[in-house]
Formats: structure tokens, sequence, C-alpha cells
């Protein structure tokens, strides 16, 4: 183990999480010449894939799309084999990566990053590891993810639990057999509805412990189909450049022209029917221009999945339960599924509303509500989300140029500039940092422009022998403006939502993604960039 007396190694720039962003960026770093090294704390890379290991973890975006775009030949040999792939297979892809860019030699794996300090008079970046190993570095790349904080709440007596218990992203890398057990799924987001259908067919009776319905699209995952994988490999290079003029980042869905009040209502429910039969969320996400924005139009589409939950699940009280309420669709991650509702047909699995009669604890035999209800189990699984955009980076010591700490900076929520860097926090970048699309996106195609926007910036400040680069307080007080005005827009800020924080108790309830879409944001980030770096004090 190194101790704090090892001499540092000395970067260029230190990348800080090695899954779909750090490999990129150690990818184009290297091709500059520059000396970079990706730390990653799982004994593998993949980020977010490497720890989702839930049964049915999978990508909610076709697989065709999230997917690399920077190598043609990469695109080409690359073989999807179902319309959405399974997290198994994204990781072999990840992985497939890695090696056919030959990335393995600058990445250090087991390797948790515990602090990072600016030194300002060497313009240099500290930054040690949890075994106290330090690096130093020009340039730190924070590639940290979005959501890889897990949070199981703080729920009374689980320590004297005497089954097993799991959160979704930190599932045991050889899996769980729940054959012959009851089991508790505790959570009903993104995760959870993945993983419940699978659960069930497993297990000898699910409970599924739910505090808040979300709207559920079918998927219609299915094998590829060879022709469009080949229409879509003969078109890879035009549909990036569409991607980049769309809201979501995600190719070949139209631009929303038309009002769904300006719509008939025969009209408009036979285009919301044909987008549940097609399957996926972006289509629905993209049908009308004001389905975010207002919230009659909205209603027309939550009503339309209302009524199709009705129309799916037997028992009219679960189906009462199961049916979201308190947000508008869309406002909160649209879930994607394969035999959800139909699971709560099965009559091995108990749906326990945990709104109405809150979980007060966990006993060593299972689950305890406010109420008394005892629900015993052998396992209990959380898929209770993540600390989510913050998470990562504040938890990792990061003091700036006077010393001051990002999370005491970020006391109110996330301060940022462009999601890119944060004022007082000289040469530190983030790959899809609050304040950016990122999350509200095709994230592969976001990590790129990010990638691409930074090593760009690297280039240029190289060329003109420049060495420090940082947000100033008033461009970033600008921006964080701009992204609450847009947000405040929308129907997003109106759901609950890890978006806002409200999964943490006490974190801020701040908007933190930037939902002005992918192509504004592209254009915002270019104008910077050619107008030498507006809002950024460059220095030697
Ligand atoms: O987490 P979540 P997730 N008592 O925060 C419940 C991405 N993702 O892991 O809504 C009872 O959405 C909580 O209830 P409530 C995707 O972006 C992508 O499911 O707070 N319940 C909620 O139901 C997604 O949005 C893919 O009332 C409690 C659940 O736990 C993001 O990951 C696949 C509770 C948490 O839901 C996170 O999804 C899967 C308590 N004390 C996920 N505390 C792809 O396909 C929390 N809950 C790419």
């Amino acid at each position: 183990m190194a101790s704090s007396t090892t001499p540092a190694i000395t970067l260029d720039v230190a990348v800080v999480g090695v899954g779909l962003g750090g490999l990129y960026a150690l990818h184009k770093l290297r091709g500059m010449g520059l000396t970079a090294r990706g730390y990653e704390a799982g004994s593998g890379i993949g980020g977010t894939w490497f720890w989702n290991r839930y049964p049915g973890a999978r990508c909610d975006i076709e697989s065709l799309e999230y997917s690399y775009s920077f190598s043609d030949e990469l695109q080409q040999e690359w073989h999807w084999p179902e319309r959405y792939a399974t997290q198994p297979v994204i990781l072999d892809y990840i992985n497939h990566v890695a090696d056919k860019f030959d990335l393995r030699r600058d990445i250090q794996l087991n390797t948790r990053i515990g602090e990072a300090r600016f030194d300002a008079a060497a313009r240099l970046w500290t930054l040690r590891t949890k075994a106290g190993e330090a690096i130093r570095a020009r340039y730190v790349i924070m590639a940290t993810g979005n959501l890889s904080t897990p949070r199981v709440p703080d729920f009374k007596g689980i320590e004297g639990f005497q089954g097993k218990w799991y959160h979704t992203g930190l599932w045991p890398a050889e899996g769980v057999d729940f054959t012959g057990q009851a089991v508790g799924v505790i959570g009903t987001g993104s995760t959870a509805i993945q993983m419940i259908p699978l659960i069930a067919a497993q297990a000898k009776h699910l409970y599924v412990f739910q505090r808040t319905p979300n709207f559920v699209l079918p998927a219609r995952n299915a094998p590829m189909d060879p022709e469009r994988e080949r229409q879509h490999r003969a078109s890879y290079a035009e549909r990036v450049i569409d991607a980049r003029q769309t809201a979501f980042g995600v190719s070949g869905v139209p631009i929303p022209t038309q009002s769904a009040l300006a719509v008939p209502e025969a009209e408009r429910r036979a285009n919301y029917e044909a987008m549940w039969q097609a399957g996926g969320t972006i289509p629905l996400l993209n049908c009308y221009n004001d389905f975010l924005v207002d919230e009659r139009a909205n209603q027309t589409a939550a009503d339309f999945v209302r009524e199709k939950i009705r129309a799916v699940v037997k028992d009219p009280k679960v189906a009462a339960l199961l049916t979201p309420h308190d947000h508008p669709i869309g406002a909160k991650r649209l879930c994607l599924d394969t035999g959800y509702y139909e699971t709560f047909n099965r009559d091995n699995v108990t749906l326990v509303d945990v709104r109405s009669d809150p979980i007060a604890g966990i006993t060593p035999q299972g689950v305890r509500l406010a109420g008394g209800a005892d629900y015993r189990v052998d396992s209990l699984a959380f898929a209770t989300g993540f600390d989510a955009m913050t998470g990562a980076l504040r938890e990792i010591d990061i003091r700036g140029a006077d010393g001051q700490a990002l999370a005491e900076a970020w006391e109110g929520g996330p301060l940022t500039y462009l999601g890119l860097m944060v004022a007082g926090f000289p040469n530190l970048f983030m790959v899809t940092g609050p304040g950016s699309p990122g999350v509200k996106s095709q994230m592969i195609h976001s990590i790129e422009q990010h990638v691409d926007w930074i090593t760009d910036c690297l280039a240029a400040l190289r060329a003109k022998g420049l060495t420090t680069i940082e947000a100033t307080e008033a461009a970033q007080a600008d921006w964080v403006d701009h992204v609450n005005k847009v947000a405040d827009r929308t129907l997003y800020p109106r759901a609950n939502s890890w978006y806002v924080g409200a999964n943490i108790p006490g974190k801020p309830r701040v908007f933190m993604p930037y939902v002005g879409g992918v192509a504004a944001y592209r254009r915002k980030c270019d104008e910077v960039a050619a107008q030498g770096y507006a809002g950024f004090v460059l220095a030697d």
C-alpha cells in the first residue's frame, strides 16, 4: 500500500472514474499526447454498468443509439443482440472498447479517490487515494457519474435483519438466487420496474413496497432486427449529426411542432396508441411541443397511460395503487418495462402501499409498517436509488484555489458554469455535471460532447501556452439562473424526483439538470469556446 510519503506521480490529467465517460476521456487524452491516468474504485471498468448487476438491468435507450460514435470502425464491428441491451452485454462492450483502444495500461482499478486539493502556487491538483497514494496533475476530469452513490434509507433495525439484503447499485457479481424465498423489494423507480418481473418469476412470494407509483411504458424489447441494424450502420454519420439537433440527443425523432391540444382527440389517442405499441420513451417525450410544458397537454398522455394500467391490472384496488397521480408524466424519468404491470396479476406478488402506511423499520424477520403490519421476508432488495448528480463529487473532499470545499460551495445546491466547471476550482472539469443536459439526454451523446469540449479546451490552452482555466463567478451565476429559468418554464420541477434531490432527506431542492435540450446546450458550449472561452479566466 502506498503511504503519504510515497512520491507523487505527476500527470497532465487525472481522470476520476472509468465508466463510459472516463474511458473516452482517456482515449482522447492519449491521442493528444498528454499523460493521463484513470482511477476507478471498482475492480473493473464500466461505472454504472459495472455496479448495477441486478436482475433485468438493461438500458432504456435503444442500443443502436446508446453507443459511442467516436469510432466508425467500432460502430461497424459491434453487434447489439437486442433492441435494448442487457447490463452484461453493455459491460462486454465497454471492456471491448478498453481492449480495442488499448486503454487498460492507463487505468488503475480498486482505487477510490478520497481527496483533491488545488495548489494555487504550483497550479497543480493533488489527489489522494483512500489507500494514501498521492497523484499530482495539472488537470482533473471528474467522470464520477450521476447515479453512482447508492442510497439505502436510514431504516431503523436494518443491522438486525436476519436475512440477506442488497442494494441494486451494489448487486453481487455472482448474482442472487431467490428461488423458494419470500422477497421484499423496496422502491418502484426505473430499477425496481426492471427487476420486479424477474424476481416475481423466481421467488416464492414477492412483496413490493411502493411509496410512489411511476408512469411505465412498454419497452417492446426484441432480438435485433438485422435490417434495422444494417440501415443504422449505413447511416451512423448522419444520425450523429441528427441527434445533435434534438432535445434528447437521440436520432431519428422528429422535432415536435404541434400542441397536443391542437390535435383532435381521436387522432391524439391514435398517436399515443401507436407509440404504446411501438415501445420506448423517446417517441412520447417528443410527441407534442407542449407535452412537458403545459399541464393540460401533459394530462392527455397521463390519462392514456392510466387507462392502460387499469386495462392490464385485474384487481381494481391494485390498479388504483399503481396509477400515478402526483406528478406530470415525463417530469420524472419515464420508466420502461417488460411485463411490469402484468406482474401484479400473479398470485405470488403483493403490492404494499407504504405511502399511506410508511415503513417504520426493519425487524429481524422483515419489514414493519408504522401501522404495525409485519411482512416476513428472507431477502430484501433496496431499489431506493442514488444520491444523484452531486453525491459522488461531494463524497470526495475537493478543495479549490482558496481552500474552499466543493461540498460547502454546493451547500445550497450545485453551482456550475455549463455543468463543466465550478468557480473557485480551476482546472477541474466534470463530465455531464449538474447544470448540463447529461441525465436528460442519451448519456453517451452527452459524455462525448463534454469530453470533446474539455479536450478541445486543453488543446486551446496548450496552443496559447496557458495552463489554467477557471469559470468566473459571474458566468456561473448567469448560467445557474438560466438553468433554473428554463426548468421553471417546464413541468419538471413539479415532480419529487432525484432531479430535484427529493429522494435524499435534507438535500436542497434544486432542479439540477439543464432541460433546454441538447441542441441549444451544444450551441452554447460551442459559442463559449469560439469566443475564446467566454466566462472563463485563462492564465499561464
Ligand atoms: O431510483 P429512483 P432507481 N421508503 O430514485 C423509493 C436510472 N436508471 O434506481 O418515489 C419507501 O428512481 C422511491 O420512492 P419515492 C434512471 O435515470 C436507468 O429506480 O421517493 N420507498 C422510489 O420508488 C433512473 O431514474 C436505467 O416516493 C422509498 C425508489 O425508492 C435512475 O437510474 C435503469 C424510500 C427509488 O427510485 C434511478 O432509478 C434503471 C423509503 N424510505 C435506472 N426511499 C436504464 O435503463 C426511496 N424509496 C438506463
